[in-house]
């Protein structure tokens, strides 16, 4: 049985087929100036740091046709998925649907909530809009992964601690065997990603496990190199 070496041990990898890549929310409402994170106080700079690690990632698992789903949080133009609870939080000027630099402020479409260039999706690769902060809540990313038997899911993108974590929490709930690439995942807050990696492997992987990028490229080549040969492990 291939494996990725991991907090806070082992993780099995099954076919490659049933193992999925999540990439959340890299968009530039995130990680450019003008955009949802940084209405709400953020550096958005600070995310920036992945975005090599996890491109190299990206295309090691296109390269060996490992799934890949993409997603972006967004909300429909006239507001009807966006709950206005959500609407009021950061009483800043701007906030939701306002207009900015970079179009209306986290709407469907804009060019502010399109993925960043280096990490655009390529044909073929789901992508998934999600109105809220897990990506399991109102969007077909379940039917996807049942449809597909995908059961292992890789969690990348940002922010560590809320759209990361949620979506793997949810994922964890339903039974998915989750994994959340250390040096491909960024906060605003440093302490916070810390503490997400610390709190999803404490009391044996209560949410599942953590790796580096290379680790996890690694076990994953291992596994493909594995798959069919006796003298695999
Ligand atoms: C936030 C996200 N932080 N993608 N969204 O509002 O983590």
């Amino acid at each position: 049985m291939a494996f990725i070496p991991a907090l806070p041990y082992n993780y099995e990898l099954p076919e490659s087929s049933q193992v999925a890549l999540i990439v959340i929310d890299m968009q530039r409402d995130f990680l450019e100036p003008g955009g949802f994170g940084d209405i709400l106080g953020n550096d958005v700079s600070s995310l920036r740091a992945i975005v090599p690690t996890l491109k190299h990632l990206l295309e090691g698992c296109r390269a060996m046709g490992i799934p890949i789903i993409h997603t972006i949080e967004c909300h429909q133009p006239d507001l009807s998925d966006c709950p206005p609870a959500k609407i009021k939080r950061g009483q800043g000027e701007l906030t939701i649907g306002s207009e900015g630099p970079m179009g209306r402020i986290l709407i469907k479409g804009e060019p502010g909530n399109g993925i960043i260039p280096e990490l655009a999706p390529l044909p073929g690769e789901f992508v998934i809009h999600k109105p809220g902060k897990g990506a399991f809540y109102a969007t077909e990313l379940e039917t996807i992964l049942q449809e597909h038997n995908i059961t292992h899911l890789l969690i990348t993108g940002v922010t560590t601690e809320v759209c990361v974590q949620t979506t793997m929490r949810e994922a964890n709930d339903r039974g998915y065997e989750c994994l959340m690439v250390e040096d491909a995942t960024e906060s605003y807050f440093p302490e916070f990603k810390q503490a997400t990696l610390e709190m999803v492997r404490a009391q044996g992987g209560i949410v599942g496990w953590t790796a580096t990028a290379e680790r996890v490229l690694q076990g994953l080549k291992q596994g493909i190199s594995c798959s069919g040969s006796i003298d695999c492990p």
